[in-house]
Order: structure tokens, then C-alpha cells, then sequence
């Protein structure tokens, strides 16, 4: 908040005529006056007078439109009217003639802005699902009340106690950005053994191309799910095997190199193929995370199945055609991505600035100088 106290200033924060909404934010001395003398509302009590946050409905009398202006403080409100660009650029100029500069969003957002909110308001808007959008809609205020007590203890000297929260913060940046990231989760394994069926059936419906011909996955083929709440980007491969084909070389290419960018690797083997070897080779090249032995329903009677890992990895037993174990490999895949949640007090970061700001932050404090304790009070904003 630096700008000069006579500052009038507005700026609409929403994208230019995108959507349905538009909102205008204004801030200055001359603020809540202008709203009070704008702004009809129903019962006529000024919003300048009520409490930070609350709302009022009411009509901008210049322009005749309906609309829902917010107090976010003492001189900052927040105009929320029809979305395009007519309803906003009329309020805006009817601020304009009141004496309010406009400015550019970033600017405005720069200024009078808390950063912490703003980036996790943002983050929220890109959730894909409800369990991520409601750890984001918590972060909303706990991560800038927490990065508030960061600064309260740099400024009372506490150092060990602030960079001991920071750190904490940090342990759980991976989990904060995979709240807008989805994890990924790649499927590979010898040709046929009904890696695009697996994901189709964890899909609900027939995304991949399933044949009973032996290398009919070429390319990776992605598809986006939500694993136990989380969103997950699932990646069908190519089937690894030698071969001469010059397109299936490539594409067993780029199932290697999908494995080695993966979150969770899941290695696929049809439950009948007793080739031990084989089977020990893929293991080695795949690395998996967890084994899957599919067409469970086709087992030879009075077979056993192979434990294909000596017990030494997490292995299911499925069958696309009865569905027996596709929820059992859902919650393995679940379980294996998220292991652990973060207390319900923990903030952390959920972007890569936040991200950054903390660590660079954190290494400022380590450094114990009067003038990289400054440095770091900056990069919290
Ligand atoms: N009986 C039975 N058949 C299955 C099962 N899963 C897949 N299949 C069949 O096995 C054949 C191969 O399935 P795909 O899903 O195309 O196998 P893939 O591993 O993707 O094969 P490539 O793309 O060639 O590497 C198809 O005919 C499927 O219908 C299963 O659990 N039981
Ligand atoms: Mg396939």
C-alpha cells in the first residue's frame, strides 16, 4: 500500500470482456465516499460505514446498472457488474469524472494487492476438482496470515522459529502445486497386455484404442481423471518390445521417456505369460512403482500366479472383462501419489513464485545479517 494517501485509483481486475462478471477495484481517500454518493442501494445505509468484507446490493446511479460492490477495506473497494466491456468502461468513466486514475490490473494488483492472496485466488480459479478446490479455498487466508506471523517473528528477531515455518512450508510445495498440476501416471509393459484397456476401464469410457493385435498403442495417449480427488493425467504407452518397425520404435522411445517424467509408473503384465526373464528385464527398464497382473480371468486353472517382485513392490490382480480389482488399483494409485496429507493448519505454496519467494526467503534468514533479514521481509511482499 505506497501509493500517495490523495491516490485515487481504479482498475478492472477481471479479463477484458471474457467473463461474466467484471470486476472494477477502486482505491483512495476518496473511496468510500464516492461509493456512498454512487451507489443505491436498497436501504439506503452507506457501505463506507459497515465492516471490512461485507456486500452490498444495489443500482450505480449514473449508469442505471445492477450490480454488488464489496468492502475489502477503509479505501478499497471492489465494483462487480455485468461482464464485457460496456457496463465496465461506463462505471469506469463515471470514476474517471470523480477524480480516480486508471491504472493497469498488474499495477493495481502490484500496489494494493497482497500478493499470498491474490496468487492462491488465481491458483483457485484452476482447480479441476472439489477436493483441490476446497484445500485452495482454505489457503486463500491462511497462507497470508501465515507468511503475516513469518514477518512478525523476522521483525521480533525470532530467526530460527520463522525459517523452522518456512521450512515446514517448503515440505509441502510438491503437494501445494499437484493442487493445480495433475500427477502423472504412465502405464507400460509388453504389447497386449491391456494397458489402453486398463486406462479405459479407469476412464469410464473408450478413450484408448484396445486390439488384440500385439502393438496397436503407437503414440502416448493422455487422459485426464480424478484419482480418489486428485486430478491425474493417466498415459498410455506403447508396447516395449524389440522391434524393427521404424513408428513403433519411436513410440517405444517416447513410452521411455514418458517413464523417466512420470509421478507413478505402473508396469502392466498379462497374468498367463510365464516368461520370467522377460518379465525381469521390463521390471529393470521400467523402475515401476506398482505391478498390475491383468486378465486375472483368464488364469490357467490350477495355475499360480507369479509374484513378478519377489514381494518387493505393490502388485494387484485385474481383470478389464470382470472389472475384479480396477477399484483396488484406483486406491493403490491414489494412496501411492498422496500418502500423507498436510494438517489442517499447514500452509504451504501452491505456485512457483510462492514457491520461490519462500526458498529465497529462507536462504536470506540463514545467512543472519541485518541486511539479508530486510531482503528477506521483501521477498514475503
Ligand atoms: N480376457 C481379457 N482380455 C483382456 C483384458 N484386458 C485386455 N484384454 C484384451 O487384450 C487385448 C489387448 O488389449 P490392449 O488394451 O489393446 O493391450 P495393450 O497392452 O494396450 O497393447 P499394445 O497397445 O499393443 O501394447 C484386447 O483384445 C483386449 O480386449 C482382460 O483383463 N481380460
Ligand atoms: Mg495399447
Amino acid at each position: 500500500m505506497n501509493a500517495s494517501p490523495s491516490f485515487n485509483v481504479c482498475s478492472q481486475i477481471t479479463p477484458s470482456g471474457r467473463g461474466a462478471v467484471a470486476v472494477i477495484a477502486i482505491h483512495g481517500d476518496l473511496a468510500g465516499v464516492t461509493i456512498d454518493e454512487c451507489l443505491q442501494t436498497p436501504s439506503g445505509n452507506p457501505l463506507s460505514s459497515r465492516k471490512n468484507q461485507d456486500i452490498a446490493y444495489g443500482i450505480w446511479k449514473s449508469t442505471g446498472e445492477d450490480l454488488v460492490v464489496s468492502k475489502r477495506g477503509e479505501k478499497h473497494f471492489e465494483i462487480h457488474c455485468h461482464g464485457g466491456t460496456t457496463a465496465s468502461q461506463a462505471i469506469i468513466g463515471s470514476l474517471n469524472a470523480r477524480g480516480f486514475t486508471e491504472i493497469p490490473a498488474a499495477e493495481f494488483s502490484a500496489q494494493f494487492q497482497d500478493f499470498w492472496n491474490v496468487s492462491t485466488q488465481l491458483a483457485l480459479t484452476q482447480a479441476t476438482t472439489p477436493q483441490t478446490a476446497s484445500f485452495l479455498l482454505r489457503l486463500v487466508t491462511q497462507l497470508p496470515n501465515q507468511i503475516q506471523q513469518i514477518r512478525n517473528l523476522l521483525t521480533s528477531h525470532e530467526l530460527s522459529v520463522a525459517a523452522a515455518h518456512i521450512q515446514s512450508m517448503l515440505n509441502w510445495s510438491k503437494f501445494g502445486k499437484h493442487l493445480t498440476t495433475p500427477r502423472t501416471v504412465v502405464l507400460c509393459g509388453q504389447p497386449n497386455v491391456g494397458k489402453s484397456s486398463l486406462v479405459n476401464a479407469m476412464s469410464g469410457f473408450q478413450r484408448a484404442i484396445v486390439h488384440d493385435i500385439a502393438g496397436t498403442t503407437r503414440d502416448v495417449v493422455s487422459q485426464a481423471i480424478a484419482i480418489d480427488g486428485w486430478p491425474v493425467t493417466v498415459k498410455d504407452t506403447a508396447g516395449l518390445r524389440n522391434s524393427d518397425n521404424p513408428i513403433e520404435i519411436q513410440g517405444i522411445a517416447q513410452a521411455k521417456a514418458q517413464i523417466l517424467n512420470s509421478d507413478l509408473t505402473i508396469c502392466v503384465f498379462d497374468v498367463n505369460e510365464l516368461r520370467q526373464s522377460e518379465r525381469a528385464e521390463i521390471v529393470t527398464q521400467t523402475k515401476p512403482d506398482l505391478v498390475v497382473l491383468n486378465k486375472i480371468d483368464l488364469l490357467f486353472p490350477n495355475r499360480q500366479v507369479h509374484d513378478i517382485s519377489n514381494g518387493q513392490l505393490p502388485t494387484v490382480q485385474t481383470s478389464v472383462i470382470t472389472k475384479k480389482g480396477i477399484r483396488e488399483l484406483i486406491k493403490m494409485i491414489g494412496t501411492q501419489l498422496v500418502p500423507e496429507l498436510p494438517g489442517k493448519s499447514q500452509a504451504y505454496p501452491v505456485t512457483a513464485d510462492q514457491h520461490q519467494r519462500l526458498k529465497e526467503a529462507l536462504d536470506c534468514i540463514n545467512q543472519k545479517s541485518p541486511a539479508t533479514l530486510n531482503q528477506a521481509l521483501e521477498r514475503l511482499g
